[in-house]
């Protein structure tokens, strides 16, 4: 048999078309495809939901790969071990109460076990704006990363989701455009986006589990978006908060759908 190009380019189009289409209408789409985002997918998708992680570059694990400073290793307390142990990730004790974990593997091995479990990610796609019913989020306005970065005038594409996860980081970018073009109050003390504070650790990785959740119908945040939405501190290179609240809004939302992880 010789090789036909138009049969790769077919099948990598029809494959595609059918991925996409499926991730078009889902239970939830994840905005972001950084540690917290990956954790919730991956439990979202083994909960049996119909998920979509979106995620701008074309790489996903967003500020995972770097560790600190480029030392591509992480820190995680002990009590992030489990998480990390679940998935078969290899860490080691630095001292008491302190483990490491390379971040290549750690990436490497969420995403897989993502992909594995059914989540439908995209990369290469940024989320530009949402859709809005009824007093409630109802879904996503995306388009390529090339024609953002080209900023070329090209009309988007939407996505149904009956929930919406903002993952997106330290600029919590789903939670600004709900502000910012819908003028809406949501779920933080001051009803408005705060802003990140300065590094302290300890804090930090309380606030980020203790705000992660719905701030508005249909929308969650996770990651380090919960700190910049709530004017938590930031914690700097320790992960344990990031996985612990993939792990819980993951949770939170299987449970409206009426399912368990
Ligand atoms: C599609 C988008 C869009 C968009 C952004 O920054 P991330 O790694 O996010 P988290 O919250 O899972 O993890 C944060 C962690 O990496 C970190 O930065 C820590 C712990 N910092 C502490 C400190 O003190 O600095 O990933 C977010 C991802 C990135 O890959 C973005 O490209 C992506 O979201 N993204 N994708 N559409 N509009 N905006």
């Amino acid at each position: 048999m010789s090789l036909d190009e138009i049969v790769i380019s077919r099948a990598i189009i029809d494959r595609f078309a059918r991925k996409f289409s499926q991730g078009l209408d889902v239970d939830v789409a994840v905005v972001g495809a950084g540690p917290s985002g990956l954790l919730a997918a991956c439990y979202l998708a083994r909960g049996k939901a119909r998920v979509a992680l979106f995620e701008r570059k074309l790489s996903v694990g967003g500020g995972m790969w770097g560790g600190g400073m480029l030392f591509n290793e992480i820190v995680i307390q002990e009590k992030a071990k489990r998480i990390l142990d679940e998935f078969g990730v290899t860490t080691e004790k630095f001292q008491d109460g302190y483990y490491t974990a390379d971040s290549v593997e750690t990436v490497s091995t969420l995403c897989a076990s993502a992909c594995r479990a059914g989540a439908k990610i995209f990369n290469g796609m940024s989320v530009e704006d949402l859709m809005v019913r009824q007093d409630a989020v109802a879904g996503l306005v995306i388009n390529w990363t090339a024609v953002e970065m080209a900023n070329l005038h090209v009309d988007p594409l939407a996505v149904r989701a009956r929930y919406v996860v903002d993952a997106t980081g330290h600029p919590a970018e789903v939670v600004q455009v709900l502000e910012r073009k819908n003028g809406i109050k949501f779920g933080t003390p001051k009803g408005s986006f705060q802003g990140e504070r300065s590094l302290w650790a300890e804090e930090a990785e309380r606030s980020t589990l203790e705000n992660t959740g719905e701030i508005y119908p249909g929308l969650y945040v996770a990651g380090m978006a919960v700190n910049a939405t709530f004017g938590g501190y930031r914690m700097g290179p320790i992960f344990g908060g990031m996985l612990f609240s993939g792990e819980k809004v993951a949770r939170m939302i299987l449970e409206r759908l009426g399912q368990t992880v």
